[in-house]
């Protein structure tokens, strides 16, 4: 095969990519050399603005394979016994920005897309069955919360711990996030979660509430807090390259798909609201049904237009699947394809990555920058219209409302409304007490001791103490005098025991 030649842009060969064009030799560079300007300027505009947050990640794609009939809960096409879905997968960190340290301690993202016969099904998750807050309005205070001061541009423990101890329904997830959960050892070896309650919908009609456990098949495993910190300063990258490596050897990693179901009229009076996305649903209640399983089996072929293009958002549900009433999520149903649109563009869903790959697009809105999928020149640009099948699609009522719930009252500004045993510290505790084992423990004591070691003002420090006893009071006792004596205990034995499964309580 001959090496193709160099061109513009627009296809014309050109002469060199080493010499600008100049009057002489040594003379002054014209500005009519189009390609030096072509190619400085494409240089420019080579960043679209990174996530905020989760701007550091990586992925790569595969296949789902529906093994169990669970059409009884939903009559979506993907999870109908046998189907097999392509699928995507990005993780990504929380808070650190594109050339952060993926080992630094976070919250993993885990954002999921099955390209279903039926549109693009994304399930925008973490590797944490919770989240910080249950309330969208102090979604951007936090996220500041965590970057960076505004007068240095440095992050700070201070910021950190202010935040958190003042806002308490924090206290479940913060808890992961200090235990083991924070230092994964690789991408492959945590678990994904849908972290909200969802809906299902059956053929019938009939209505139910999940969530959503992806649950990796290498086992959850962790580093110690030495490793992370070493390996953070010898390879910044060393999540994204281990997921690159083990998928160029073969090594295929794979996630079973679990969902919890709740009948849908048990919402209303469970012991847990279960749209507060700070609370898990015991086991116990709720137990795992098994749907399929997902591998990862190719990575993309570049990493730019696949991944940092990639644009998911809570909102892409398929029939058979739909949103609920977490405020949380709803926020998000907004947010994610606000974020896409400023940061990708208005067509952002007509990049090959974003676009359904198993069902096809048919609508009006068909103009704005970017735009290069277009209809038929005898499709109309409105609807109605009175010409048939050649003026375009139309709508189908019969689909009914995707997922729908009762609700009524007056427009308030209201936490929401708290069930029999919701609290703020109670699941923390459980997670704490009956899931971390003695090693998670000890190294959770000196994970929060040098946190509290980092917190320089005395009333934020009293606080982070408050906080932690009302998780648990041993733990509490212990971590004030921990801290008060000025010392972080011995780094216990490097975390790499599998985690354990939150049974919650
Ligand atoms: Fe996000 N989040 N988020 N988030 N989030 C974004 O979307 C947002 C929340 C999560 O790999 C942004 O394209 C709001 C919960 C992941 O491309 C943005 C709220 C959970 C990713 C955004 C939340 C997540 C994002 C940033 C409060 C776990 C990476 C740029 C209601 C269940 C997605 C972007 C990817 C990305 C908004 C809270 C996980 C700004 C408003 C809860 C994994 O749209």
């Amino acid at each position: 095969m001959t090496t193709p030649f160099t061109t513009t842009q627009t296809g014309t060969p050109v002469a060199s990519d080493a010499q600008s064009l100049t009057l002489g030799a040594d003379g002054p560079t014209v500005l009519h050399d189009r390609y030096l300007v072509e190619k400085l300027a494409s240089f420019n505009r080579e960043r679209v603005p990174e996530r905020n947050p989760h701007a550091k990640g990586g992925g790569a794609f595969g296949e789902l394979v529906v093994t169990e009939d669970v059409s009884q809960y939903t009559r979506a096409a993907v999870f109908q016994k046998g189907a097999k879905s392509e699928t995507l997968l990005r993780f990504s960190s929380v808070a650190g920005e594109q050339g952060s340290p993926d080992t630094w301690r976070d919250v993993r993202g885990f954002s999921l897309r099955f390209y279903t016969t039926e549109g693009n099904l994304d399930i925008v998750g973490n590797n944490t069955p919770v989240f910080f807050l249950r309330d969208a309005m102090k979604f951007p205070d936090f996220i500041h919360s965590q970057k960076r001061l505004g007068a240095s541009g440095l992050r700070d423990a201070d910021m950190q711990w202010d935040f958190w101890t003042l806002s308490p329904e924090s206290a479940h997830q913060v808890t992961y996030v200090m235990g083991d959960r924070g230092l994964s050892k690789s991408w492959r070896h945590l678990n994904g979660y849908g972290s909200h309650t969802y809906q299902w919908v059956n053929a019938e009609g009939e209505r139910f509430w999940v969530q959503y456990h992806f649950i990796s098949q290498q086992g959850v495993e962790h580093m110690s807090s030495e490793d992370a910190e070493r390996i953070a300063g010898e390879d910044a990258d060393y999540y994204r390259r281990d997921l690159y490596e083990a998928i160029e050897r073969g090594e295929h990693p794979s996630w079973d798909v679990k969902v919890q179901v709740m009948p849908y009229e048990d919402a209303k009076t469970y012991r847990f609201n279960p749209f507060d996305m700070t609370k898990v649903w015991p086991h116990a209640d709720y137990p795992l049904i098994k749907v399929g399983t997902f591998t990862l089996n190719r990575n993309p072929k570049n990493f730019f237009a696949e991944i940092e293009q990639a644009a998911f958002s809570p909102g892409n549900q398929v029939p058979g699947t739909g949103i609920s009433p977490d405020k949380m999520l709803m926020a998000r149903v907004f947010s994610y394809p606000d974020a896409q649109r400023y940061r990708i563009g208005t067509n952002y869903n007509q990049l090959p990555v974003n676009q359904p790959h198993a069902a096809p697009v048919a609508n009006y809105m068909h103009q704005g920058n970017m735009q290069y999928q277009f209809n038929g020149p005898e499709h109309r640009v409105y609807t109605p219209n009175s010409f048939g099948t050649q003026g375009g699609p139309v709508a189908d009522p019969a689909r009914g409302v995707e997922s729908s719930w009762e609700s009524d009252g007056e427009l308030v500004r209201a936490a929401q409304t708290l069930h029999a045993e919701d609290d703020d510290f109670g699941q923390a505790g459980t997670l704490y007490r009956e899931v971390f084992d003695d090693g998670a423990k000890a190294r959770f004591l000196e994970t929060l001791t040098g946190q509290g070691l980092a917190i320089t003002i005395d009333e934020i420090r009293e606080r982070f103490f408050q906080y932690w006893t009302n998780v648990d009071a041993e733990l509490g006792t212990k971590l004030r005098a921990e801290v008060s004596a000025g010392h972080v205990p011995s780094p216990a034995a490097a975390g790499s025991g599998p985690d354990v499964e939150p049974v919650g309580i």
